[in-house]
């Protein structure tokens, strides 16, 4: 009843016709501040780490954040109970209603909610604040991880008002019901739901709660009612079955059938209550030591990608729509598979996953290592059970874990004591039992899986005994060893623990759209190296039954503050870019596990040089056996496609070149520009830059400008000359400051005295780049941690030479680690006259040390 005696009685009446909303998203129009003295308006998603997780400076703000925002509650809802509810705070919240704290949440990756009825004044604005905290705690997982922990509130705020008979909401911030499923074959398949139900009032309550499943056509196929007597201020557990379906439909990748389940709670007057609404599938699944996974009593080779939620210019705080264009994108690739890594993402995706077919794994953010303290124990613990009970019922959720690399910290670590290591891996076995017990108690239907690092200590500890399905997060080829290298361990391990089942839940190089070679290598970043690696790995997995399937790292590039590759704080390992446009290991996966149609030219590099010769080898991908390519609107060969890829060498001619593929009723064409250069000194260039100390030509997106891999001098082009010492190639792994050139600066030739370019006669610019390889940035991988902060003592060696440009100085004495404190790109530019057809010779004089250059640029002035 209307309790505002004091408003007119017309306007009272009114009011009592309106029926108010039971859940209102309020994302827009929070105001927000760093300091709770400078406020802003903003709407949510939200992070304050945006732009400082990716600018110059190392570090990004781990600290505190205020938001707060006022919201009116009508006198008519004063008979219902409220909650608050937050899709996702990182990483600490705690919440005030009008002054008064209301509660504290800890994790940043799941849902929580807190009943705010006693908090609220009614027929007036109420003000809801948030103080959110990313700082570093000890005792909240993850402690350290390849990802930006980006601080803030970015999923979905919603205000729940509900009458006093309701669905609960106490349950770890779920919907109050759980679907289970006792019975699942194609003959027969039974649903049994446990609700759980809250009677708010002072009165006892008889109630019914009503379902209806409906097929994929939204015809109701089962209903079933129960009449329930609520007894007063309690909470109670149902456990309800429906009616036995009989051949229902299975769900699966290929034919993802999705039954409806809507669920009606009513007064015996027949008024909604509450209701809900879930999806149903119908599919079961086991995974087998020796022929690996099965869904619906059939093996299937699990084979997808794993995802971080970020997304270039937002952070964390990703419009849903974009995030949903995300699961498109990775079934169209034909994946089957998504492990959701290394946190829970939004839940409308898994939903997404039901809809589309993609089997899940889903884990928590134990990631590195772990704190032995209570308070971290209960987190983890607290953080798995939301985990478990929010992701429950969604039929595409197959697999549930909980650490990753958990021992990864303690194998880099050199600082600790034997004792200590021994007292950690103790520490981190009993949590992970923990966590293992409660997940299968929790979750019986679902496969409980951990990933490890290449690394016998998992075996030592036996940890990696505990998971019904182990994952191996594999980097051969990248951080070590080779390609191939990865079936020799696969094999190894399947014949050392032969009852246990084991899948690959990452693998994959880092690969810039920028960088091309002819010769790919382990580490040079080349899209064909990233090619070379994938299709090695699918090759190696598709030859042993045992392996379950193979998730590869990552779908998406992602931010990761501290790394320095070619793109500063980015990972680069992803399938497509961190704008989600694809990499061309993308269609090369598309054309192994899509069967739709389907033909796409691989597009290296928009700009071809080719040098002495104008053959150049083209890559198609197809999921079709045979196609025919043409070239400047002429038949060319016919193509035949292995495991999804033909390759074709083409005769260039100067200029563009129309290239043309058909396959069946696919086509594909594409124009590259074609500088074929026989001789530097008739070539008419404008520019021309190398990249010194490597074998990739890199096209800088700024500039426009390839910088062409290095050579070894011929007569008539460019080189290091013969005789000019080690010419040493070498590659220095970090950020490099002021510079939007990490690509040339990170490659260099160490020890060589004279460099030649034979351009013709007329007045340039020329630049050249430097940096200084000792000196190292201050963070660095966790692979690579012998590195320590940068600091004077890192300068070894002395390096002291002279530059010229035949003949002329431009810097004498030149010493980096002198004049530059950092890790610093360096330009030193100069103006020359070429005269007498003499070509460009640069000569690096060393007085001490060996001499290193990283890039040549030389812009024609006449
Ligand atoms: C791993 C980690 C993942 C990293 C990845 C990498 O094994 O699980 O978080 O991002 O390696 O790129 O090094």
């Amino acid at each position: 009843m209307n309790k505002l005696n004091s408003l007119p009685l017309l306007l009272c009446v009114a009011f009592s016709f309106q029926i108010f909303a039971q859940s209102k998203v309020i994302n827009s129009g929070w105001q927000f501040s760093e300091n709770k003295t400078n406020w802003e308006t903003i709407n949510i998603p939200h992070t304050w780490n945006k732009l400082d997780a990716f600018d110059d400076a190392s570090g990004y703000r781990r600290g505190l954040g205020y938001y707060k925002k006022q919201v009116f509650i009508a006198s008519e809802e004063i008979e219902k109970v409220h909650y608050v509810k937050f899709n996702a705070v990182n990483q600490e919240a705690t919440i005030f209603i009008n002054g008064k704290e209301v509660g504290n949440h800890k994790g940043g990756y799941t849902a929580f909610n807190f009943n705010i009825t006693k908090y609220l004044n009614y027929n007036t604005y109420n003000l809801i604040e948030v103080t959110v905290e990313n700082t570093h705690n000890e005792d909240i997982p993850p402690l350290d991880a390849d990802f930006t922990f980006y601080g803030g509130i970015y999923r979905d705020v919603e205000l729940i008002a509900l009458p006093k008979q309701h669905f609960s909401l106490d349950d770890f911030a779920t919907d109050g019901f759980y679907i289970n499923y006792p019975e699942v074959s194609a003959d027969e398949a039974r649903i049994e739901i446990t609700a759980i139900l809250n009677n708010a009032a002072l009165r006892h309550k008889n109630v019914k709660l009503k379902f209806n499943l409906s097929n994929a056509q939204g015809n109701i196929v089962k209903s079933h009612t129960e009449n329930l007597n609520l007894k007063s201020e309690t909470t109670e557990v149902f456990k309800i079955n429906l009616p036995e379906i009989t051949d229902p439909k299975l769900w699966s990748p290929e034919n993802p059938y999705l039954y409806k389940l809507k669920l009606v709670l009513q007064d015996n007057k027949g008024r909604i209550l509450d209701t809900k609404t879930t999806n149903i599938g119908f599919r079961w699944v086991s995974v087998d030591p020796k022929k690996g996974f099965f869904l619906n009593g059939k093996p299937i080779k699990l084979i997808g990608v794993n995802r971080h939620q970020d997304y270039e210019s937002y952070g964390n705080a990703v419009p849903l729509s974009l995030q949903k264009k995300d699961i498109k994108l990775i079934k169209d690739m034909g994946s089957n598979v998504i492990r959701f890594a290394h946190y829970p993402h939004a839940r409308e995706l898994y939903k997404h996953c039901d809809e589309l077919g993609i089997l899940v794994w889903t884990e928590i953010p134990i990631v590195n290592k772990v704190t032995n303290s209570e308070a971290f124990f209960e987190t983890s613990i607290t953080m798995q059970k939301e985990h478990i009970k929010q992701y429950y019922n969604y039929p595409s959720v197959v697999m549930m874990g909980y650490m990753n690399e958990i021992f990864l910290r303690l194998a880099f670590d050199k600082k600790e004591s034997e004792a200590e290591k021994e007292e950690r891996k103790k520490y981190t076995y009993q949590l992970a039992k923990l966590l293992e017990d409660l997940t299968r108690k929790e979750a019986p239907n679902h496969i409980t899986v951990m990933a490890l690092h290449f690394n016998e200590l998992y075996n030592d500890t036996k940890i990696a005994d505990l998971s019904m399905l182990v994952g191996w997060n594999l980097y051969f080829g990248w951080y070590h060893d080779t390609i191939k290298d990865l079936g020799v361990f696969l094999d190894d391990q399947h014949q050392r623990y032969p009852d246990r089942a084991i899948m690959i839940s990452e693998y994959g190089p880092g690969a810039d759209v920028n960088i091309s070679t002819t010769t790919p290598l382990r580490y040079d970043y080349s899209q064909e190296y990233q090619l070379l690696l994938h299709s090695g790995y699918y090759h190696q997995v598709q030859e042993r039954e045992f392996v379950t399937g193979m998730t590869a790292w990552n779908f998406a590039d992602f931010g990761s503050e501290f790394r320095g590759e070619t793109k500063p704080h980015v990972n680069q390992k992803g399938l497509v870019q961190y704008n989600r446009e694809p990499k061309e290991v993308y269609y090369w996966y598309q054309s192994v596990l899509n069967n739709s149609p389907f033909i796409h030219i691989a597009k290296y590099q928009n700009e071809l040089t080719l040098l002495e010769n104008n053959t150049h080898d083209v890559v198609v991908f197809s999921n079709q056996h045979n196609g025919k390519i043409y070239v400047n609107g002429e038949f060319f060969k016919d193509l035949n496609f292995e495991t999804g890829i033909a390759k074709i060498k083409i005769p260039f001619k100067e200029g563009d070149n129309t290239i043309k593929v058909v396959a069946g009723n696919q086509q594909d064409e594409t124009v590259f520009n074609a500088n074929i250069i026989q001789n530097l000194k008739t070539y008419p260039t404008n520019v021309l830059g190398i990249n010194l100390g490597t074998h990739i030509n890199y096209t800088d997106e700024v500039s426009g400008v390839t910088y062409l891999q290095d050579r070894s001098y011929s007569e008539n082009l460019y080189g290091y000359m013969p005789n000019s010492g080690k010419c040493e190639k070498k590659r220095i792994p970090n950020n490099i400051k002021n510079s939007n050139l990490e690509t040339v600066y990170q490659t260099i030739l160490v020890d060589c005295s004279q460099y030649k370019v034979d351009v013709p006669d007329g007045e340039y610019k020329v630049t050249l780049y430097f940096v200084e390889p000792q000196l190292k940035s201050n963070v660095e991988l966790v692979y690579n941690l012998n590195a320590s902060n940068k600091s004077s003592e890192e300068i070894q060696e002395q390096r002291i030479f002279d530059i010229k440009l035949n003949g002329i100085t431009i810097a004498k004495q030149f010493n980096m680690a002198e004049t530059f404190p950092d890790k610093y790109g360096i330009q030193e530019t100069a103006k020359i006259d070429i005269i007498n057809n003499e070509g460009l010779t640069i000569s690096l004089n060393s007085i001490d040390g060996e001499t290193v250059i990283s890039g040549i640029l030389i812009e024609k002035m006449d």
